[in-house]
């Protein structure tokens, strides 16, 4: 017997940040297509190609829908009853722990998820199993972005909102291509731009769809934006184009910025960065006339070893020149993942807890302690290990269990020979997901299924600090459940019951809110039912005070002395350097059409026809050294590993850097995920790999026929 479903639910596009709103029709238990929500906030009904075509990506061959497990890799998984996989699961956890301790468990969480199940893997992990080896791909994504606003403003989340979009009249994109990455979000930018109304400039290497609106396009050398960023507030100081009382009443630091950025001058910062000296004092013109401004920053900046830096630089902009909490103003980081800002409100990643609080703040614990009924000291105060780390530990067979959930980490993370290495060693390797197989799965000891997010009630918070909720539109499929109902069978086969006897998403998210009252984060006041009558709303919204679209307005800061820092980052030795052997970049990212490792857009035939294929963008003149021509096969070899694939020239990538899209890995094409090459190398503040960077050569594959030929044959 069907469930009886209301025939038009409104949900979320289950894709990026920007969170539009959907409408599912169904005829019951059917999802027939999905439509724009023209009510929701984020998007007043528009969709981009890749959130239009979501009901294609629901009832495909490729879900998984039932339950699987092995005792070792070397077997097939088999099919399994759901308390069967569960059971096992409990049973084999529960055996590493007993003879290896809690901390050989580990946790890989995603941005995909709900906060509910986010909040309730958490706890699990922190407050019952006790082991704070929780992380997430948001190590890989929002870290250096969330770390850079925490040090800079006292507090991660941004300021700023979509309203500011049609109230600014500069718009400054560094490293993001919002016209592929954030598209309904940039339409509104694009809008403005074209109408004359504003204008807008874009740092990135390549010149990419978002650079094409632009009135200017600096293609910076990877990795320089932090030196462009000091170098363009410098160009403001010299003209008097900061703001002194803003700077005097509201900041920290401006004595130790100041100096620094003597060591800036336009010279210097338009060699290092690879743009002419003219580009530079032309962008340097449009910023300083502009009365409002919003820089936005996403991968291009946090995907570097000095992410945090340069989030630190961008922000330094907006509080030099009192550019911030203001209409129109503002740093803007994108959020890449429809719910990264959910996992950082709940805290999952490995130093942190719900409510923007730290591990390493005893009285962060204490208070986590209260709320979770637990005993003093009940929560680790060692820090866990981040999305890097966790997979050497688990290499070097310090960590033997983990249990990743909506992540699909054997191609998404960077150093794909250390991650295999790793996924091979462990123990147990647990992998909840909604479709089979992914790359991941061919490691997976259990296998359990997920039900997706149009099949079930939960939130998501958006890169505006706004929180949807998302109404069951269609049951899953099978013996798909959603994330935190496999998350609850487990602790209770492994006996923990007490703090996980929530019956339903609603209660969990009851619980979330109440861990953020008082905390900068605070949604105390919201609820499932407000969401439901009221409509989606953004944070802060406290049960005591008003809830408010855009923060700091007051010029107060999170920080024990109430005032924003402004930091003088100055940058360090190149991570992954070119040299003779490797003396190319290789840079990585997105394209409009494909969404990550490709579980969903891979099956649809609308998406498959616009972006078909991977390829290597490649500059002509690197392309006439190498003696390569278009559509060439070619090895991208870096010092770790090394990738296959196809020469795309194209005048639009900038000499020496070539690009790779990261949706085609192994299953899509074997031996040619960029991720064989990136470097793992981190952000030391905040963790985040380089995988925007790293030096590479790149031969023809004809010109390396012995690779092609058996081992045996060559030796
Ligand atoms: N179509 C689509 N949209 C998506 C996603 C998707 O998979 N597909 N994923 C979502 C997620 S999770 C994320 S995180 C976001 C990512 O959104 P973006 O960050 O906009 O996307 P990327 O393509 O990863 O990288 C953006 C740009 O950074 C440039 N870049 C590389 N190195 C540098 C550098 O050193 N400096 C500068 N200034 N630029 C550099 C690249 O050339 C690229 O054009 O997209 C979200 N939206
Ligand atoms: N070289 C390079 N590598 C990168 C990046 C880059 O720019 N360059 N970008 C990085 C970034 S920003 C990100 S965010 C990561 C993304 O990397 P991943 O997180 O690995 O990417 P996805 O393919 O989105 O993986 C999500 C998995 O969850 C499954 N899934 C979807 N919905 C659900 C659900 O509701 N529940 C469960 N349990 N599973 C679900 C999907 O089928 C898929 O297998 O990649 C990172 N890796
Ligand atoms: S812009 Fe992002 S959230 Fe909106 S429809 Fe496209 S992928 Fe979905
Ligand atoms: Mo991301």
């Amino acid at each position: 017997m069907w469930e009886q479903m209301p025939e038009h639910v409104k949900t979320l596009c289950p894709y990026c940040g920007v969170g539009c709103g959907l409408i599912a029709d169904t005829d019951g238990p059917r999802l027939l297509r999905v439509r724009g929500d023209p009510d929701h906030p984020a998007n007043f009904g528009k969709l981009c190609p890749k959130g239009a075509t979501v009901a294609q990506t629901v009832n495909t061959p490729t879900r998984l829908r039932y339950a699987m497990q092995r005792d070792d890799l070397y077997d097939d998984l088999t099919v399994c009853p759901p308390h069967t996989a569960v059971r096992e699961a409990a049973r084999r956890l529960d055996s590493i722990i007993q003879q290896h301790g809690p901390q050989a468990v580990a946790f890989y969480l995603s941005g995909q998820l709900t906060t509910e199940s986010q909040y309730l893997a958490n706890k699990f992990a922190k407050a019952y199993l006790r082991t704070n080896h929780v992380d997430s791909n948001s190590r890989l994504c929002m870290a250096s972005a969330a770390q850079g606003m925490k040090l800079s403003l006292g507090s991660d989340g941004p300021p700023t909102c979509y309203a500011d979009i049609e109230l600014a009249d500069a718009h400054l994109f560094v490293g993001s291509n919002a016209a592929h990455c954030h598209p309904v979000l940039f339409d509104r930018v694009a809008a403005r731009v074209q109408k004359g109304k504003a204008r807008c400039i874009v740092v990135d290497p390549r010149r990419t769809a978002t650079a094409e609106i632009a009135e200017m396009h600096l293609a910076v050398r990877p990795g320089t934006d932090l030196i462009l960023m000091n170098g363009l507030l410098r160009l403001f100081r010299d003209v008097g184009k900061i703001d002194k009382d803003y700077i005097a009443d509201h900041t920290e630091g401006w004595p130790e910025l100041n100096t620094l950025l003597d060591q800036y001058p336009p010279e210097f910062v338009a060699r290092t960065c690879g743009i002419p000296y003219e580009q530079l004092m032309a962008a340097a013109r449009i910023l300083i006339e502009s009365e409002r401004l919003l820089t936005y920053w996403t991968m291009g900046v946090n995907q570097t070893v000095h992410g945090t830096f340069t989030s630190n630089a961008i922000i330094n902009l907006h509080l030099a020149t009192g550019k911030i909490g203001k209409p129109g103003c503002g740093p803007f980081s994108l959020t890449g993942q429809p719910n990264a800002m959910g996992g950082r409100d709940v805290g999952y990643m490995s130093h942190s807890l719900p409510g923007y609080r730290s591990i390493a703040e005893p009285e962060h614990r204490r208070q986590m302690e209260q709320l979770w009924g637990l005993p003093a000291g009940a929560i680790r105060d060692e820090i866990g290990y981040d999305a890097v780390r966790l997979f050497e530990a688990m290499e070097s067979g310090e960590i033997r269990a983990v249990w990743i959930i909506g992540s699909n980490p054997a191609a998404s993370m960077p150093n794909l020979p250390r991650v295999r290495r790793a996924l091979e060693s462990a123990e147990l390797v647990i992998v909840q997901d909604a479709y089979y197989p992914t790359e991941t799965t061919s490691y997976a000891h259990i296998v359990l299924p997920a039900a997706l997010n149009l099949e079930q009630d939960g939130t998501f918070c958006n890169t505006e600090r706004r929180v949807t909720l998302m109404q069951k539109a269609v049951p899953p499929p099978g013996d798909a459940m959603p994330d935190w109902w496999w998350v609850k069978q487990v602790a209770a086969a492994m006996g923990f019951t007490a703090g996980l006897r929530h019956e339903n998403a609603a209660q969990i998210f009851d619980e979330f809110a109440r861990t953020t009252a008082g905390r900068p984060n605070d949604q105390s006041a919201m609820h499932h039912e407000l969401l439901r009558v009221k409509g989606p709303q953004q944070w802060p919204y406290p049960a005591m005070g008003r809830p408010s679209e855009r923060r700091y307005t007051d010029g107060k800061f999170p920080t024990p002395s109430g005032k924003a820092r402004l930091w003088a980052r100055d940058l360090g030795p190149e991570a992954d350097a070119t040299s003779l052997e490797f003396p190319l970049l290789l840079t990585t990212g997105r394209v409009l059409n494909q969404w990550h490792t490709r579980t969903k857009t891979g099956n649809v035939d609308q998406l498959n026809k616009m972006d078909p294929a991977p390829f290597i963008q490649m500059h002509p003149d690197d392309a006439r050294e190498l003696d390569l021509s278009d559509g060439d096969a070619v090895f991208v070899r870096s010092r770790r590993g090394k990738c296959r694939g196809t020469v795309r020239l194209d005048a639009n990538a900038s000499p020496g850097v070539v690009f790779v899209p990261i949706h085609w890995n192994e299953l899509w094409a074997p031996a040619s995920s960029p991720n064989e090459a990136t470097t793992d190398d981190v952000d030391p503040l905040s963790k985040q790999p380089g995988l925007k960077c790293c030096a590479v050569s790149i031969s023809a594959v004809s010109a390396n026929r012995t690779e092609q030929l058996p081992l045996s044959l060559i030796e």
